[in-house]
């Protein structure tokens, strides 16, 4: 048995059988900037709180798996130094060890699995990495969603990833893509790709009953909700395709690799774009936060 320590707050929403919306903190400890980070942490479970339902950040801390964080936890989470990013590898051995570490998507769906949770709120997850046919860069995020049970809600994938590719695997594990109003695949900080997603379901209502008749099926795996940001906090992808292209270079000539890949990126794209990349990161979390609560909340309407 696993000792979870629940926040306050989703203790009392469990037991009361409200509806409830995962977090992860990766995004808090390495992908967005201090003192943005935190700011933006508190903002996203307030936003998730105003559309009527509970937020769960997920963290180990000391070997402890949290599942919420009190406001002072996650003010020292995001300043602490040294905090591991956690993945499904690494996971078992940070809480055995009494490590700290902050969940990445695939840690953060176990995590909200086990402790009940069905509904996940994200940036973009992790997916197939540009050059991945010679890197092999593949995240973890895309096996989780093959067999963890939680619908993440996300704005696509990263656009610094390879969409075609990402969108194969995907396909391949068995994952649903559901594109949130519209037909084409969205790419993190843009509203469109060239890609069609598989799916589209235009209310949360569609998107709990999905997940609801997958439960039933006994179907392993989860579902990604692609919900694409708010038109007018895009960036349209051709003004951040050399943005990009030039960061990848950068990893490359700094033989970046392994998990600080996303990070780096992330870091080069923000310098590069004189922080709008971060505006966009922004509003496009708050938007994916509102829309799992709308989900999380269908799921427990539907019962
Ligand atoms: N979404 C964001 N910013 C992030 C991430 C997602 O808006 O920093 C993190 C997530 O934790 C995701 C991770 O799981 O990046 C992917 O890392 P990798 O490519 O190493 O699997
Ligand atoms: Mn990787």
């Amino acid at each position: 048995m696993i000792d979870i320590h629940y926040s306050a707050e989703v203790r009392a929403a469990k037991d009361a059988g409200q509806p409830i919306v995962a977090l992860e903190s990766t995004i808090i400890t390495h992908g967005m900037p201090y003192p943005q980070n935190i700011e933006v942490a508190a903002q996203v479970e307030q936003d998730i709180r105003d559309a009527g339902a509970v937020p769960a950040t997920m963290a180990v801390i000391e070997g402890k798996l949290h599942v919420g964080l009190e406001p002072e936890q996650l003010q020292w989470l995001g300043q602490a130094q040294g905090v591991a990013k956690i993945s499904r590898a690494d996971m078992a051995a940070c809480m055995s060890t009494g490590g700290t570490g902050a969940t990445t998507v695939a840690a953060t769906m176990i995590a909200a699995h086990y402790a009940g949770i069905e509904v996940f709120a994200t940036g973009g997850i992790g997916g197939v990495h540009q050059g991945a046919e010679t890197t092999f860069d593949i995240s973890a995020d895309l096996h989780e969603l093959g067999h963890t049970p939680v619908t993440v809600v996300a704005a696509g994938a990263k656009a610094i990833l390879d969409l075609a590719k990402t969108l194969e695997v995907l396909e391949t594990l068995g994952v649903p893509v559901i594109a949130h109003g519209q037909d084409e695949f969205p790419a993190f900080w843009s509203v469109k790709s060239p890609f069609a997603a598989p799916l589209r379901m235009d209310s949360a209502d569609a998107i709990a009953k999905a997940h609801a008749t997958r439960r039933a099926l006994g179907l392993p795996g989860g579902q990604l909700v692609a919900n694409p940001i708010p038109a007018a906090d895009q960036i349209p992808a051709e003004e951040l395709a050399p943005i990009i292209a030039q960061a990848q270079s950068d990893a490359d000539a700094h033989r970046i690799t392994g998990k600080a890949v996303t990070p780096y990126l992330l870091q080069r794209i923000f310098e590069k774009t004189n922080g709008r990349s971060l505006i966009a990161n922004i509003a496009l979390v708050r938007n994916n936060a509102r829309l799992a609560a709308r989900i999380a909340r269908a799921l427990v309407q539907q019962g």
